[in-house]
C-alpha cells in the first residue's frame, strides 16, 4: 500500500478504535478491544490493508492478538487496557508548544481530552510529539521523584509511558 493512503487508513483506524467507534458502527470491550472481522466490515477494507497497517505504522499504535485488534494507547473513550504499574527511567520527557507553557508550569501536565499524560523515554520523540503542533518545546519529567512520591506510571505496548497527572514541581524547561 502506498504511504499516503496508509496514514488515511490508519487515522481511520485511530478514530475507530480510540475515539469515535460508535461512529463507524462498533462497540470497544472493557479493555479496548474488537474483533477484527468488524474492523473490517466497518471500515470496508481487507485483511491484507489491515495488517499492513499494524505492522507499517510508523507508531505501534495497534496490537492484534488472535482474532481480536486494539490501539495501544491514546484513547478518548473510556477503557482499561489492564497495563501493570512499572517503574519508569529517572527521566522522561513531554513534547509542547509554548502557547501552553505557562498554563503547563501553573497546573501542571494534564491528559486534556485523553485518558493519560503521555510521557517519551527520549528527547526526540517528545520533539516529534511536540513537532505536530508548531515549534517543538521540551519539558523533562523527573520520574524517579514522581515515582518515589507515589505516582503510577504506566508503559503502553508501544513504549509510551502514562500517567495521569505531572504536578507542575516535577517538572523542567532544560
Ligand atoms: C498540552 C500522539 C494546557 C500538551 C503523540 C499537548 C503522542 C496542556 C496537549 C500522543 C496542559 C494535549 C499524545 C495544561 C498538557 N494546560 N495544555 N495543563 N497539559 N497540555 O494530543 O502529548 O498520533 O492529547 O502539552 O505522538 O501532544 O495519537 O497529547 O500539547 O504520543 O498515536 O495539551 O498523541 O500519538 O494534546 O500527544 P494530546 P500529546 P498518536
Amino acid at each position: 500500500m502506498e504511504d499516503e493512503r496508509m496514514i488515511r487508513l490508519s487515522k481511520r483506524m485511530s478514530k475507530a478504535l480510540r475515539h469515535q467507534p460508535e461512529r463507524v458502527g462498533l462497540t470497544l470491550d472493557p479493555a479496548g478491544w474488537v474483533p477484527v472481522a468488524d474492523v473490517l466490515n466497518a471500515l470496508g477494507i481487507t485483511p491484507e490493508d489491515l495488517h499492513d497497517v499494524v505492522a507499517r505504522n510508523d507508531k505501534k499504535r495497534f496490537t492484534i492478538d488472535g482474532d481480536r485488534i486494539r490501539a495501544n494507547q491514546g484513547h478518548s473513550v473510556e477503557v482499561d487496557l489492564g497495563l501493570p504499574t512499572a517503574v519508569p527511567p529517572d527521566q522522561l520527557f513531554h513534547g509542547t508548544v509554548a502557547q501552553f507553557l505557562d498554563d503547563i508550569l501553573r497546573d501542571g501536565l494534564r491528559p486534556m481530552s485523553r485518558h493519560d499524560v503521555h510521557l517519551s523515554p527520549d528527547r526526540e520523540t517528545a520533539r516529534r510529539v511536540g513537532a505536530r503542533r508548531g515549534r517543538p518545546l521540551i519539558l523533562t519529567v523527573d520520574a524517579k521523584a514522581m515515582h518515589a512520591d507515589g505516582h503510577e506510571f504506566r508503559l503502553s505496548a508501544n513504549g509510551v509511558w502514562l500517567t495521569g497527572h505531572v504536578p507542575p514541581e516535577y517538572l523542567g524547561t532544560a
